[in-house]
């Protein structure tokens, strides 16, 4: 459907949802579900093998058990999440480690603004280290005070302040600090670098888009 991308523009919905004001971003739908969207199957982990790792412009690498995790200080955290494909949720709850008190524990310092996540399987995404650093960001362990679900996350997974839900990678497994921002897989795929809801920083492009009800059709819990 070559004109796909000229409909969605003209189905855009309001920039501002008066009934949620300046909380809802512009062409997002709110909804109670939790969609569940990856690309690939669902990884299985023994967390005797599992590990987190941290590399890149760092004085040495650092690779942490989930007990590691588990034993740093624990944060809570309240925030709504909004993906490009148009679904926003309220309210959502986690807990997790901040990487402010990881980097400070550990006694690190990254020479470097960017970060590279690395996920399962073989998922990547660009954040800036300002992104992570940010008070209503979490690597998160917990949802709603239960362990993360397979299809969620677990054991780990980011979520990042103030970015469209893709950067928020599930089945993290690696943070590595770079110099210079390269795209991750999405990003390699048309969408925005940066990913700001509220900007409405979706694609890098004009040629890609995405049905503004596609969501309906995953499934959710
Ligand atoms: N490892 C990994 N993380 C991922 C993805 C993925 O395909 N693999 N998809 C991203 C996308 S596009 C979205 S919208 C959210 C969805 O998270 P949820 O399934 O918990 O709603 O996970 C993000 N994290
Ligand atoms: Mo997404």
């Amino acid at each position: 459907m070559h004109n796909k991308a000229a409909r969605l523009r003209k189905s855009r919905l309001p920039s501002a949802d008066p009934l949620f004001g300046a909380r809802l971003p512009p062409g997002q739908v709110l909804t109670e579900r939790f969609p569940i969207l990856h690309e690939g199957a669902v990884p299985q982990y023994d967390l005797a093998d599992w590990s987190l790792r941290l590399f890149g412009t760092l004085e040495q690498s650092i690779k942490l058990r989930y007990a590691d995790l588990l034993a740093m200080p624990q944060r809570q955290l309240q925030c709504d999440i909004h993906c490009v494909t148009r679904w926003s949720k309220f309210d959502t709850q986690w807990s997790g480690v901040h990487l402010q008190d990881l980097l400070q524990v550990l006694k690190i310092q990254p020479k470097s603004a960017f970060v590279m996540a690395h996920a399962d399987h073989d998922y990547q995404t660009n954040l800036r280290l300002d992104d992570l650093l940010h008070p209503d960001s979490l690597l998160a362990t917990h949802y709603h005070g239960q362990p993360l679900t397979a299809q969620h996350g677990w054991p780990l997974r980011l979520v990042v302040a103030g970015r469209y839900f893709w950067k928020s990678a599930k089945w993290l497994r690696g943070l590595e600090f770079v110099e210079h921002e390269q795209p991750g897989f999405w990003e390699q795929n048309g969408f925005h670098l940066h990913a700001d809801p509220f900007a409405e920083q979706r694609f890098s492009g004009d040629e890609l888009d995405i049905a503004e009800d596609a969501w309906r059709d995953k499934e959710f819990d």
